[in-house]
């Protein structure tokens, strides 16, 4: 049954205005006209609940489980409100009523579930499994402070909690509780939903789980806490410090904590509908999104022998063919190993069931490379995954390119077979239709509405190309964008950027490898230029937003760089007319919102090979941007969609980085000593000027750094980003070729709508109903 014919939801819809009063006056003995935007919110949150109530529950016989540690959702209210088709209407209403909802929104936390584009990517997925009508579920936890509050101080990143959760949400306490067990130590589960709101479509369920005994009264300053205390602390933070052993351990009891929640819900399902578990894999398929939740393979396979009467290879067998596995990264660093001494501490039940694994491995294969645990006592989470899952994907193609070829070459020529990719995508309800409405309704204008549901009609954006009244209706939209954002950083930032500059934007996770030092490194390059007298025809704007690990001490000292150059360009009379920097405090997802319908060039500059896709490069095309990229991740995509002529590409190339790392033979000193441009930028980051406002520690740190290691090759590419960075600034001046190079981007968006990423997932892997 469609939505469109749900009587009670069409009685509901149709008396809107009347429905909202009545929830103002029940709730607050007001009318909507005498609420604050704060109660107004409330309302709606109520208005949406229960029109989610009465929305269609998808349940086919076969469903997928999305595992995963971060759920980074963004703000609900204006997404559900466009999925559930009354946005417009409730806009008008509260105009009626002299509210702005665009105000309403503001008033709404942002929940803090995620960390960056994996979160994200479970978040977008979430979004499109339900619009597509199918039967999923995303499980991961219910985190009291989640990933930490970023605020800057004397040029330095801090963190504090981030105390998003509110009385009133949309978190739904439910009666589910399950026991987990720690070896002999054991806590009370608690679960949580969320409504998944589908595009015209049902509902689907994100389920949080949490303790009851945790006790926020722990964390005392910044984002300390004893570590040591699992019944209090185990659903505090999302990715807690991890560089002790106590963090190492927090870590592992917060995922066993989710695989034994989402082992106990799925089996507790497979009864409820008098399912055979011996046919598990016919009405359940666990995605396990990167190694986090790897540990449900052994939980389930535990689970099955020792309460379900399985036999060990029949408890093999069904659980391999039901777990999939997604790698989302080649970073050593992120493919989880653990030492065995730590399972044993933490889920000593697991650990003989990991050993059987292992032995069977070890029975079968003599390559040391694929071996569950290592000669070291160490377990390779992602092996377990890769031989006891029946898919692995990569998440673009030069990715999964990367994982056949090098990285998990020993495994793929093994299981060929698994080995699948599956190109990420973004949900265009968040991308287009809610972060930017004026453009998704002058698109719907020229070229009907088709493309909120087939994403692929923006490719007749393109019959416009020589159209000048729609090339300068984007222009106009861009204009607009940029000037609500230039007022938001006047408020926010305390910084005066010119709607009139060029807005270059880099957001992201702070790492070495996506090399924001890169673009340090360019920016102090035209400050130099500029007090040499060299001005650029049009001001320029460089804008920022990312969070660095609060263990990962030199992406903190990039980020100081970067708000020590903020300080000294913007304060500069010589220069500040030509150029600013702004590092946003605190970047997240409805940062993001306001940022990338603003952007004019998109910086996308990983170290070739090593950004596994990134989505905000697509978020950003979608809206208009021109990309400055290296051929890494979907950027390789991007580029065959859109062509040379309207993308901006430099850099190595992946196969020449994997060559360099293989040789071992890249020096960064060298291209120091050879390049005047390069020293004197390198350099300038130790001079008096920038002294004079950070700190040593901090600035001869990177320095070092820079020069004697440069681990992901910032400068091997750096003559070629400025020059290439110069050309797209000269471009932007060729207004015409801009506007068509901006055209071209939104009407090749369509193929990184997560719909089609969903719609291949189900295909090749899921085969859901
Ligand atoms: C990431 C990758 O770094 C991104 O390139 C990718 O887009 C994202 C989603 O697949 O996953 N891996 C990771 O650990 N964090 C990410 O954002």
């Amino acid at each position: 049954m469609s939505k469109h014919t749900n009587m009670q939801r069409d009685v509901l819809v149709l008396n809107l205005e009347e429905q909202l009063e009545g929830i103002a006056d029940e709730k607050f003995g007001k009318t909507i006209k005498e609420c604050t935007d704060q109660e107004t919110y409330y309302i709606l949150l109520e208005m949406s609940s229960r029109l989610m109530d009465v929305a269609e529950v998808y349940n086919g016989e076969k469903k997928v489980y999305y595992i995963s540690m971060e759920f980074l959702i963004g703000k609900l209210l204006s997404n559900n409100l466009i999925n559930l088709r009354v946005y417009d209407r409730v806009k008008a209403i509260l105009e009626k009523n002299g509210k702005d909802l665009s105000k309403v929104e503001e008033c709404e936390p942002e929940p803090s579930l995620g960390n960056g584009g994996l979160g994200r990517l479970a978040a977008c997925f979430l979004d499109s499994i339900a619009t597509l009508g199918l039967a999923g579920e995303g499980i991961g936890l219910n985190y009291h402070f989640g990933l930490f509050k970023q605020v800057f101080k004397d040029h330095l990143q801090c963190a504090e909690k981030n105390d998003w959760i509110e009385e009133n949400s949309w978190l739904e306490k439910t009666d589910t509780t399950f026991e987990v067990a720690f070896g002999d130590k054991k806590v009370v589960s608690r679960l949580y939903n969320m409504n998944v709101v589908g595009y015209d479509t049902g509902v689907n369920k994100l389920r949080l789980f949490d303790i009851e005994s945790v006790d926020e009264s722990l964390v005392k300053k910044g984002i300390d806490f004893d570590k040591t205390k699992i019944d209090k602390n185990l659903t505090l933070f999302l990715y807690p410090d991890d560089s002790d052993e106590a963090g190492n351990l927090l870590r592992i009891y917060q995922e066993y904590f989710l695989v034994s929640n989402a082992a106990q819900l799925i089996l507790r399902e497979q009864k409820e509908r008098q399912y055979d578990l011996h046919e598990l894999h016919k009405h359940a398929v666990i995605q396990i999104n990167d190694t986090h939740p790897t540990m449900i393979i052994p939980e389930l396979i535990r689970i099955l022998v020792e309460e379900k009467a399985f036999n060990i290879d029949e408890a093999i067998n069904v659980v391999s063919k039901t777990c999939a596995y997604t790698n989302h990264t080649i970073l050593a660093e992120a493919l989880e190993t653990w030492p065995l001494k730590y399972l044993e501490k933490v889920v000593p039940q697991l650990v003989p069931y990991i050993k059987e694994l292992d032995k069977r491995i070890k029975a079968k294969y003599k390559n040391p490379k694929v071996q569950i645990i290592d000669k070291d006592k160490k377990v390779h989470m992602a092996f377990i995954d890769i031989h006891y899952g029946f898919s692995i994907n990569g998440v673009a193609a030069i990715h999964t390119d990367i994982l056949k070829d090098s990285e998990l070459n020993d495994f793929y020529k093994i299981y060929p077979e698994k080995f699948n990719n599956k190109t990420n995508g973004i949900t265009f309800r968040r991308w287009l239709l809610s972060c930017n409405h004026p453009l998704a309704d002058f698109l719907s204008e020229t070229i009907g509405d088709g493309f909120k549901k087939d994403a692929n009609k923006l490719e007749k954006l393109l019959e416009h190309i020589d159209n000048p009244e729609v090339l300068d209706k984007l222009e106009e939209i861009k204009m607009d964008k940029k000037k609500e954002l230039a007022s938001y950083l006047k408020d926010h930032e305390n910084v005066e950027v010119d709607p009139d500059s060029i807005f270059d934007i880099q957001v992201k996770r702070l790492h070495e490898y996506k090399r924001q030092q890169m673009n340090a490194l360019y920016i102090i390059h035209k400050y130099l230029e500029i007090k040499g007298g060299k001005k650029p025809v049009r001001p320029l704007t460089f804008i920022f937003g990312a969070k660095a690990a609060p263990a990962y001490v030199i992406a903190k000292d990039i980020i100081h760089l970067i708000l020590v150059l903020q300080e000294i360009i913007n304060n500069d009379p010589d220069v500040n007319k030509y150029m600013k920097v702004v590092m946003v405090e605190n970047y997240n997802v409805s940062y993001a919102e306001k940022l990338i319908p603003a952007c004019d060039v998109s910086e996308q500059i990983s170290l070739a090979s090593k950004e596994a896709s990134g989505t905000s490069n697509m978020k950003f095309m979608l809206n208009g941007a021109v990309t400055l990229g290296t051929d890494d991740g979907a950027n390789v995509e991007i580029h065959e969609l859109v062509g040379d002529d309207n993308i901006y590409i430099f850099g190595i190339s992946a196969d020449e980085v994997i060559k360099h790392y293989k040789k071992a033979d890249y020096v960064s000193k060298d291209y120091y000593k050879k390049s005047p441009v390069i020293k004197e930028a390198v350099d300038f980051i130790v001079s008096k000027e920038c002294l004079k406002v950070g700190h040593k520690e901090n600035l001869e740190r990177l320095y070092n750094e820079l020069l004697n290691k440069d681990w992901f090759m910032t400068l091997i590419d750096l003559e070629s980003y400025i020059a290439k960075k110069d050309e797209i600034f000269a471009d932007y001046e060729n207004r015409d070729k801009w506007k068509k190079m901006m055209l071209t981007n939104i009407a090749k968006a369509g193929y990184f709508s997560s719909d089609r990423t969903i719609a291949e997932y189900n295909r090749d892997i899921w085969h859901l109903g």
